[in-house]
């Protein structure tokens, strides 16, 4: 096998793009398609000061090495939420990252936000984990990037999670999910962040190669209760179907942001408040973050 580019003994093949690399050249490639979807999203300038959310898993690693190569001024926010050994791990490859690269890394505790780490919430709430973790992260994100000036959040997610929660949101129709699947949301209102995911285009392959080729150091074990959740079992089922038919996944996500999103956008916007409590930005009156540090204080 030989790389499409410069004719040397290949390292990688990416039988979607009928294309196989050596490992300066997908280097190249990889860091060309981050490239392409800051421009074609318009993700953020050139002098903008980005928040990019780190977990210590590859992608998110991945993406923060793309942007400090590229000269992108970035800082890296890590929310530590409480979950055993594995967020005391993850924390400890984000702090090695930050250093290595002389970047600041912010830290956020879960615990000292809400009352309790994501275990407790999962108990007091009595719904799966990652209910009360993806609320708290998205809430967090938002006004850690407010308080602090950021104009926009750059999250690691990459093709196979982005494909996985558009199978799960068609599977079910749902339209309001639909519409807001996408690689980069505006800020519809002064206290929304713009939310925007660079890794979009690459696969879960491809950014485990880009770390492993970069001497990326990040957490191989996933969150002990990411098991069972049906993001999983929609991965597996793309996985398959991308096996017997390369490139199934692009064509799944791409082709419907190209092409079938439009027809999911809403005019009607549902109405954004201020939170009675807390004043981020909800469709209610108390927004849903401060309602779960209510009930964990309750059960407390
Ligand atoms: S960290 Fe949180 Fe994930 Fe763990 S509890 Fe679920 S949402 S799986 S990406
Ligand atoms: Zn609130």
């Amino acid at each position: 096998m030989k790389c499409r580019k410069c004719g040397d003994r290949a390292v990688l093949e990416l039988r979607r793009h009928n294309a196989a690399f050596c490992a300066a050249d997908f280097v190249d490639f990889f860091r060309n398609q981050v490239r392409e979807a800051i421009r074609r999203y318009r993700m953020f300038e050139r002098d903008e000061h980005v928040l990019v959310a780190v977990s210590g898993g590859k992608d998110s690693l991945a993406l923060w090495d793309v942007l400090l190569e590229d000269g992108y001024r970035t800082s890296g926010l890590y929310l530590d939420l409480g979950i055993f050994d594995y967020s005391v791990e993850s924390h400890a490859k984000c702090e090695a990252f930050a250093a290595a690269h002389g970047a600041e890394l912010i830290v956020v505790r879960v615990t000292e936000e809400i009352g309790a780490p994501i275990p407790v919430i999962k108990d007091v709430t009595r719904r799966p984990p990652c209910s009360g973790c993806g609320l708290s992260k998205r809430y967090l994100m938002n006004r850690v990037a407010l308080e602090r000036g950021f104009s926009v959040v750059a999250t690691g997610h990459n093709l196979d999670d982005e494909a996985a929660t558009l199978f799960g949101s068609v599977m079910h129709w749902q339209t309001e999910a639909l519409s807001r699947q996408s690689p980069a949301l505006a800020s519809t209102h002064p206290k929304l962040v713009r939310r925007v995911k660079p890794l979009y285009r690459l696969s879960e392959r491809e950014t485990a190669a880009y770390a492993f080729l970069r001497a990326i150091d990040y957490i191989v074990d996933e969150c002990p209760f990411a098991k069972g959740a049906t993001s999983i079992a929609h991965k597996e089922t793309l996985n398959r179907m991308e096996d017997a038919s390369p490139g199934a996944k692009h064509n799944f996500l791409l082709g419907f942001l190209d092409r079938a999103r439009p027809a999911f956008e809403r005019v009607d916007a549902v109405p954004l408040n201020e939170c009675a409590r807390c004043g981020q930005v909800t469709t209610g009156t108390v927004c849903a973050f401060c309602k779960l540090a209510e009930r964990v204080k309750r059960a407390g």
